[in-house]
């Protein structure tokens, strides 16, 4: 089975948001667009305790984009975002929900940031993603949002680890892009891992013409 996985589509993610991504909120649109074409529709949400790591304002003297170590690990500290339950978390207010089946929380463990929507940077604790496609017997995974270069990059690596046939709805992402070119070289390191680039126009112009002849 194929599923959309819709990946942090939050307000602290757009235009005018904590973390904001240029032209991010371009990819509501394709999310809303794309979601009647598929059998299963999940998403994810950065999740953060207000005492999270990976927020420069919990280090003395930090400024966001500093990297430091936290609990061993390379960090880059962002602004404060994506507190839980907090306005700036809440999934974007145009973004279609209803047919959202479910929906994975990550980023709760203050020691450690989590990009991927399957595990925590330092693969110490899953979100539940990967069971939960095992069980509901998904192997195609069609994945868009926010932000290409971090979110979406290690949860599409993640996918083709972890033996799924992996696409990226391209312009159904953007990118923080902190250095220039930041976005296109993760969409190369998605497509060398085994990841397959998609444009949603091939999705939606596909399923017309199957229904079409049905
Ligand atoms: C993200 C930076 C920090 C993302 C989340 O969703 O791509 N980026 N937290
Ligand atoms: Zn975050």
């Amino acid at each position: 089975m194929e599923a959309l996985l819709v990946v942090d589509i939050q307000n602290d993610f757009l235009p005018g948001g904590a973390l904001a991504v240029d032209d991010g909120d371009a990819v509501i649109a394709v999310a809303n667009a794309l979601q009647p074409h598929f059998e299963r529709v999940i998403a994810t949400q950065d999740w953060h305790p207000a005492d999270h790591g990976s927020f420069a304002a919990n280090h003395t003297g930090k400024q966001p984009g500093e990297l430091i170590e936290l609990d061993g690990l390379s960090q880059i500290l962002w602004p404060v975002h994506c507190v839980q339950g907090t306005p700036g978390s809440r999934l974007a207010a145009d973004l279609e929900t209803d047919g959202i089946e479910k929906i994975f929380y990550k980023g709760t463990d203050p020691r450690v940031d989590s990009y991927s929507a399957f595990a925590d940077n330092a693969h110490r604790r899953k979100t539940g993603l990967g069971d939960y496609l095992q069980e509901q017997g998904i192997d195609s995974l069609y994945m868009l949002g926010l932000a290409t270069d971090y979110c979406v990059l290690f949860s599409v690596l993640d996918a083709c680890q972890a033996g799924l046939r992996t696409h990226v709805v391209v312009d159904g992402c953007r990118g923080v892009e902190l250095q220039p070119g930041d976005s296109e070289r993760a969409l190369r390191q998605m497509q060398q891992a085994g990841a397959q680039l998609v444009d949603s126009r091939e999705i939606l112009g596909t399923a017309t013409r199957s229904r079409a002849s049905a």
